[in-house]
């Protein structure tokens, strides 16, 4: 089969805050029709958070995701993918409860601990709606995502091997792959596995080209043939790393979790306005696009 390009949407994370964008979906009713609409445009694999509809706050309540995902499944065949990195003040129990009772077909995770810094969005606003935002980013100088060997047990055996949930394995940095190659060895996860390289979050690899090729490379010699790769390029780096994955052979993300802009100095309007863009850009490259059941073949999905 011809390459075909999965396109993951993030709807809405948990890094940016609503100031920052009055596009960011925050309620549930937001979440659904931004993610109904970003499957339409392409996506085949939908990234999810949740968030306090009053606040906007990141919320890891599986009571809030039940409010959006009955309308999403409703509404498209997308693969459903829960995170399980959460949120900042969250802990681990709390960010894998929303999978753990939804039982999805992918859930994201996390291979590693490290500094997560959220503070340069500081930079880009002033004027604060909700008065836990600044202190939320500000915060994020000590903020350490934790990840450890142990907690990616517990997720592996509470939805790898409960539920079937197979795993957006989330690749920061050159280490976690080592790391992921540690679980195959021991037998915990087994292949074909799905690696999403994060480039560009301050604490990780950066959004360098050579980085790209590098990550690549090491997953060639660690993982065979038994690997998919998809990239994610954190703001201004999105569109030009989902390009440059597509052209070696993998897949993209893109999102409002991940970047907030269209093009330089525009908001995004729409999770599927960034679709729509990072569709145009493959379907010029001649590449085509992989609908869900593509992905659910390509990445061994239970469906
Ligand atoms: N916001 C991404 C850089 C997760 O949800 O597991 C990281 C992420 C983590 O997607
Ligand atoms: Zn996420």
């Amino acid at each position: 089969m011809a390459h075909k390009v999965i396109i993951t949407c993030a709807i809405t994370g948990s890094v940016h805050t609503p100031s920052m964008s009055p596009y960011l979906p925050i309620t549930p009713d937001e979440i659904a029709e931004q993610a109904i609409a970003a499957a339409h445009e392409g996506a085949a694999i939908l990234h999810l958070h949740a968030r306090d509809p009053k606040t906007g706050f990141p919320a890891p309540d599986p009571e809030l995701f039940r409010q959006f995902l009955p309308k999403i499944r409703a509404a498209t065949d997308a693969v459903v993918n829960i995170s399980t990195g959460g949120g900042m003040t969250m802990t681990v129990d709390d960010r894998i409860r929303a999978a753990q009772t939804t039982s999805p077909e992918m859930a994201s995770l996390n291979l590693g601990s490290m500094n997560f810094g959220l503070f340069p969005a500081l930079k880009r606003k002033t004027e604060w709606q909700h008065d836990w935002e600044p202190d939320f980013l500000e915060s994020s100088r000590d903020f350490i995502f934790r990840n450890t060997f142990s907690d990616i047990e517990t997720i592996l055996s509470q939805l790898g091997e409960a539920n079937g949930t197979r795993f957006e394995f989330e690749c920061y940095d050159v280490g976690h792959l080592y790391t992921l190659a540690h679980f195959i060895d021991r037998g915990l996860v087994k292949g074909p596995v799905f690696l999403q390289f994060v480039l560009g979050v301050l604490g990780g690899i950066g959004a360098d080209p050579e980085n790209l090729m590098h990550m690549k490379a090491t997953a060639d010699r660690l993982f065979g043939d038994q690997y998919r790769f998809s990239v994610l390029g954190v703001g201004r780096a999105q569109m030009p790393f989902a390009a440059m994955s597509a052209g070696m052979g993998g897949h993209v993300r893109v999102g409002l979790e991940d970047n907030l802009y269209i093009r330089k100095g525009e908001l995004a309007r729409s999770n599927a306005q960034q679709v729509k863009k990072v569709r145009d850009i493959l379907t010029g490259l001649n590449l085509d696009i992989a609908t869900p059941d593509e992905a659910r073949e390509m990445l061994g999905l239970k469906g």
